[in-house]
C-alpha cells in the first residue's frame, strides 16, 4: 500500500511538465493540443484518430514482459533497502543470465526490464560513479556486471532488453541537491551506452522520504531529452511519455482502457525548441481511477495523448525474493486470469520474476512460467471462427477476419455501428472472444456485443466497451454453428484486425 500511496503522491504532487510542438497534429503525432472552444464532436475525433509512436507501438505488440528484481535486497529479505547495505553481502553463488532469460522467454515474455539500480542505490553494474555496487561485492572478485550479463543473455536469446533506475536514491549523498540530477544523467549514460540496445527505461515514483525527508527535483526533461539521444528507438515508462502506469500493482486493468487520455498539462508555449516526435512530458494527476479516458473525461480535455497502460504485477507476494514466498509463486491458472485482465484489457503486462540469492529463477517460478504459457498455447492455438463464412457484413473486409493475417474490417463511411455475421464450420464450442482494433489507425470501439443463434434467436455471449489493442472475454461456453459481432458504438468508423473465438484450456 506504501508504494502505492507514495505513487500516487508523487504523480500527483509532479509539477507541470510540457515539451510539445505544435497546435496542430502533425501526421504522425501521438498527441493533440484542443484550441478552446472545439465542440465535442470534434474533440471525439481527434482522440479516435491520434495514433501510437512507432516505439509504442513496437512495445504494445510485446503483449508481455518481464520484471527482474534483483540487487541487495535479495540478500536482505527486504523490498525497500535503505542505502547503508554492505555491498559484501551481495554475493549470488551461481548467477546465470541465461536461465534468467530462458525462463522469461518459457513464459512468453518478450522482453525484460533488470533493476539495475532500485531505492536502495545499489548498482548491479560497476558505476564509475559511486562504490555503492557490485564493484565492492565479492561476485566475482568485484569484476561483475549484472546489467550486462543480462543485456547479453536478452541478445542471445532474441528478446527486448530495459533497464530500471530508480530516481529516488536512499544511498547517494547527492540526493536531495542539483548534482544528483548530474549523477543520475551519468549514470544513465552508462547504462545507454554500454550495453547495447535498449529497449525500455522504467523510472518508478516511488519514494519514502515523507514529510521531513530529502526532497529532490527531479530533471526529467533533461533524462527524457538523454534518452531519446542515445536511445531513440526506447520507450520511457511509467515516470516517462510513452507508456502509463495502470493504476494498480495486482495485475488487473481496467475493463474500459482507453490508450488515449487528457493531458492537459500541456501547453503552446515553449512548442519550438523541440522536434514533433520527441514530445516528452511527465504524467500528471489521477493514474488510478476508474475512467480516464471516457467521452466525459476528454470533453473538457486542452490536449489529448497516445498513452497506454502498463500493468505491472510480481508472480510472488514481493518484487524482491524472499525464500519464505517459495509456495506462493502465483499458480498457471492464476497468471492466465491475470493475462486475461491485463493483455485482455487494452495493457501491456509487466510481470516480475525475482532471481534468488543463487542467482537464479526458482524452480516454483519457472515450473509457474511454463504452465501459464502451456494454458495461453493451448487457448488460443485454434482460433474456431477459422474458415467460416461471411453471412452479413454491414461494412467491409470481414472476409478475412477470422483468418488471421492482415485484414481490415470497417464500417462503410465513416459510420460508427456495424455488424458482422459469420456462419462457421460445423456446431462449434467456445468460451473465449478475441477482439483486435487497429491501434495504427486509432483507437474508437466503445461498446460491442458478441451474440449467438440459438433455437431460432440470438442470444448474448459476450459484451464489452473497448478492445483497443487486444480484447478478450471470457463467458459461459456456447454451442453454435453462427455467431454476430456488433459494433453499437464507437468514436469513429471502427477498424477490426482480429476476430477469434476459442475454448478456454484447462
Ligand atoms: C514500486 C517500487 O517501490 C517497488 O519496490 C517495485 O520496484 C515496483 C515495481 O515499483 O514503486
Amino acid at each position: 500500500m506504501l508504494t502505492l500511496n507514495s505513487r500516487l503522491l508523487t504523480l500527483l504532487f509532479l509539477t507541470l511538465g510540457l515539451s510539445v510542438q505544435a497546435q496542430k497534429k502533425p501526421a504522425d503525432a501521438n498527441f493533440v493540443l484542443i484550441p478552446p472552444g472545439t465542440s465535442e464532436a470534434d474533440i471525439v475525433r481527434n482522440a479516435a484518430t491520434l495514433r501510437p509512436s512507432a516505439r509504442q507501438l513496437r512495445w504494445q505488440q510485446l503483449e508481455v514482459t518481464g520484471f527482474f528484481h534483483f540487487g541487495v535486497n535479495t540478500f536482505t529479505d527486504r523490498e525497500w533497502g535503505d542505502g547503508t547495505e554492505d555491498p559484501k553481502i551481495f554475493n549470488p553463488t551461481q548467477l546465470d543470465a541465461r536461465q534468467w532469460v530462458r525462463a522469461a522467454k518459457e513464459g512468453g515474455i518478450r522482453q525484460v526490464i533488470l533493476t539495475a539500480k532500485h531505492h536502495d542505490g545499489f548498482c548491479l553494474w560497476p558505476s564509475k560513479y559511486t562504490g555503492h555496487s557490485v564493484k565492492n561485492s565479492p561476485w566475482k572478485g568485484g569484476k561483475g556486471d549484472v546489467v550486462r550479463e543480462v543485456a547479453d543473455a536478452c541478445r542471445e536469446q532474441g528478446i527486448g532488453f530495459g533497464v530500471y533506475l530508480s530516481p529516488w536514491d536512499r544511498n547517494s549523498k547527492l540526493y536531495g541537491t542539483d548534482a544528483y540530477n548530474d549523477y543520475f544523467v551519468n549514470q544513465l549514460t552508462e547504462l545507454l551506452t554500454q550495453y547495447g540496445k535498449v529497449d525500455e527505461v522504467w523510472f518508478d515514483g516511488a519514494n519514502g522520504e515523507g514529510p521531513n525527508g530529502k526532497k529532490q527535483v527531479y530533471d526529467f526533461d533533461r533524462w527524457y531529452e538523454l534518452i531519446r539521444k542515445l536511445q531513440p528507438e526506447a520507450t520511457i515508462a511509467v515516470m516517462g511519455p510513452d507508456v502509463r502506469w495502470v493504476g494498480t500493482e495486482s495485475g488487473y486493468g481496467r475493463e474500459t482502457e482507453w490508450s488515449v487520455v487528457p493531458a492537459n498539462h500541456m501547453q503552446p508555449e515553449g512548442i519550438a525548441e523541440r522536434s514533433q516526435k520527441d514530445l516528452a512530458f511527465k504524467p500528471q494527476g489521477d493514474m488510478m481511477g476508474d475512467d480516464l479516458g471516457s467521452r466525459e473525461k476528454i470533453r473538457t480535455a486542452k490536449a489529448l495523448v497516445w498513452y497506454p497502460a502498463e500493468t505491472d504485477v510480481s508472480i510472488r507476494p514481493g518484487w524482491f525474493y524472499h525464500s519464505k514466498e517459495d509456495n506462493q509463486v502465483k499458480t498457471p491458472e492464476k497468471l492466465l486470469d491475470i493475462y486475461f485482465s491485463s493483455v485482455g484489457r487494452n495493457g501491456v503486462l509487466l510481470l516480475n520474476v525475482p532471481p534468488d540469492r543463487r542467482g537464479l529463477i526458482h524452480e516454483a517460478d519457472v515450473a509457474a512460467l511454463k504452465g501459464w504459457k502451456r494454458l495461453i498455447d493451448d487457448t488460443f492455438r485454434t482460433n474456431l471462427a477459422k474458415g467460416a463464412s461471411v453471412r452479413h457484413d454491414s461494412g467491409r473486409g470481414a472476409a478475412g477476419l477470422p483468418d488471421g493475417g492482415p485484414s481490415h474490417w470497417t464500417t462503410n463511411g465513416t459510420e460508427t455501428t456495424g455488424t458482422i455475421e459469420l456462419a462457421l464450420k460445423g456446431s462449434q464450442t467456445f468460451d473465449v472472444l478475441a477482439l483486435q482494433e487497429d491501434i495504427a489507425s486509432g483507437q474508437r470501439v466503445e461498446k460491442f456485443v458478441l451474440e449467438y443463434w440459438a433455437n431460432d434467436a440470438w442470444k448474448k455471449a459476450a459484451e464489452g466497451t473497448t478492445i483497443g489493442y487486444k480484447r478478450l472475454l471470457r463467458f459461459n461456453p456456447v454451442t453454435t454453428d453462427r455467431i454476430r459481432l456488433r459494433i453499437e458504438s464507437a468514436r469513429l468508423n471502427p477498424v477490426l484486425t482480429a476476430l477469434g473465438i476459442y475454448r478456454l484450456a484447462k
